[in-house]
């Protein structure tokens, strides 16, 4: 091949090992700047693990590992905690919780690697609106319960923003046009999550975006984990003193960010590991596009809603209820140790993402694929081609498959209109509409809890909009009754 004369022989031939030596066919015809930009991505790709991973993943599709009879549902903590003969200890937790925050062990953390495509929004998935009347953007939302938060427990709560390469420096941007979100610049700390080629369906060939360029796709959050390492940011956690990390996803603006009574259980609870716990709300039909928490194999798991089998999925308990009722809002603590023990301890070889800087083999996630509409450039014709049906396979890890890799995780059951309205869509469910709803139904409810009148049609819907900040109140005990309108009048809108 004529590039091979010119192309460095080494990655000639790692690329030639690993079936994808047409990454360099057009070698000879690039500018030195894009020969050193494709070198550089090359440089970030495990090249000699990708023909096993596209064999398993893109070519063939992965054997499902666990059978449908050992899956049971995976215990929680009940949200009612006070139910005979599964109550627990809420307050106790929390005060274990707030002593945590006291001391400055935990930290806040959002993968926010999106974009705001499916809203049809062209940026950071963080700038996109999300207060129901302010239009306050979401990264604000989240912001607000920090800065409230700090206020309440008289310490830093640091805050780790992973991105991706599609919108760092925008998100970096974002920040510094909105005064860090009223918050300390030096204690947020933005970092972008890897990537992982995007792959042609049929042939299993890394699709090119341009002769110099490979199509790439953002590694899923379950990249976070890596990234949180390799960045440094659980150095820079250590520096600090953070022993736990609160996850949440950029995409709900209701996520109550810091929430001792969850940092409570993480770190004290006897069943409790501290390494990684989830919180779940009961899921609201079969259909729902949650993951559920699952028992298999003595592990605590989430299965992703494409991997429940429909009859798991609709099994029902005598009373009615969902068996696998407990769906994943994609809310965890993290231990920082958690995190540096799956990076260090070499098991079991990496993923093809970026390679260790300090050279340590890693942890691997499991990939799961999906089937999307890349557009590439065609290096036979030298055209882009835009595809009208899927052409490409994405392969991503998700965060909460090291659920599993825990000694012990424990589940957290949260009440729905407290905290889970994301906004994925751009109309329908998870839009922002519903999320305007339920953040007005959620606020009403601590209105009504201290003697506001909040206007309610015949089926309780109600018919006023309300938004209320977390620096204001994180629920209705933060109420300030003084300040209140007695009674709030149909069709007004009230931001408290
Ligand atoms: C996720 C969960 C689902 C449920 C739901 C709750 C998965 C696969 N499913 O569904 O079980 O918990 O959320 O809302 O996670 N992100 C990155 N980098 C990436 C990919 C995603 O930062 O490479 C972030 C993204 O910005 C967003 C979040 O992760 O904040 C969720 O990603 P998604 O929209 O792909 O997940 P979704 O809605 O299918």
């Amino acid at each position: 091949m004529s590039h091979a004369v010119t192309a460095p022989s080494d990655v000639v031939s790692r690329l030639e090992k690993a079936g994808q030596a047409h990454v360099l066919s057009h070698w000879d015809r690039l500018k030195a700047a894009d020969r050193a930009a494709l070198l550089e991505q090359v440089a970030g790709i495990d090249w000699d693990s990708l023909p096993e991973l596209i064999r398993t993943y893109v070519t063939g599709k992965p054997a499902v590992e666990i059978s449908p009879e050992d899956i049971e549902p995976a215990p929680y903590f009940p949200k009612d905690h006070t139910i005979p003969g599964r109550g627990w200890n809420k307050s106790k937790y929390e005060v274990m919780g707030e002593d945590l925050l006291r001391q400055g062990k935990v930290a806040a953390f959002t993968v926010a690697g999106g974009q705001g495509t499916r809203l049809g929004f062209d940026g950071p998935k963080g700038a996109y609106p999300g207060g129901g009347i302010t239009g306050k953007p979401l990264f604000a939302c989240l912001a607000d319960w920090i800065v409230a938060a700090q206020k309440r427990y008289g310490r830093t709560i640091p805050w780790y923003v992973m991105t991706s390469p599609i919108n760092h420096a925008a998100t970096v941007e974002f920040f510094k046009q909105n005064d860090y979100c009223g918050l300390n610049p030096r204690d947020i700390m933005f970092f972008s999550q890897g990537v992982m080629p995007s792959f042609d369906m049929a042939s299993g060939r890394v699709l090119m975006n341009a002769p110099h360029e490979i199509a790439t796709n953002p590694d899923g959050h379950g990249g976070s984990l890596r990234a949180l390492w390799n960045s440094g940011a659980i150095n820079d956690m250590r520096a600090r003193g953070v022993e736990h990390i609160s996850y949440v996803q950029i995409d709900n603006p209701l996520a109550r960010v810091i929430d001792p009574v969850f940092i409570g259980l993480h770190a004290f609870a006897p069943d409790s590991s501290g390494e990684m716990s989830s919180k779940m709300v009961a899921k609201t039909d079969p259909g729902e596009k949650v993951g559920v928490f699952a028992k298999a194999q003595g592990k605590v798991r989430v299965l992703e809603y494409s991997d429940l089998p429909k009859h798991l999925a609709e099994a029902r308990n005598a009373d009615h209820t969902l068996k696998f009722n407990a769906g994943s809002i994609a809310i965890h603590m993290i231990g920082v140790e958690f995190v540096a023990r799956l990076n260090s301890d070499g098991r079991g070889g990496s993923g093809a993402g970026a390679s260790d800087p300090e050279g340590r083999a890693g942890f691997r996630l499991p990939f799961h694929r999906a089937e999307k509409k890349v557009p590439f450039f065609d290096l036979s014709s030298g055209q882009p081609v835009n595809p009208a049906k899927p052409n490409a396979v994405k392969l991503e890890t998700f965060v909460f498959d090291a659920v599993p890799m825990c000694r012990s995780s424990i589940v957290y059951e949260t009440d729905r209109i407290d905290e889970f309205a994301p906004i994925k869509n751009a109309e329908g469910t998870d839009s922002p509409e519903t999320c305007r709803r339920i953040q007005t139904e959620r606020a009403a409810r601590w209105l009504e809890r201290v003697g506001v009148k909040v206007p309610r049609d015949e089926r309780g819907e109600c018919q006023c909009t309300i938004e209320i900040s977390p620096v204001t109140a994180m629920g209705a005990e933060d109420l300030d009754t003084a300040r209140l309108p007695k009674r709030i009048e149909p069709g007004q809108s009230v931001v408290l």
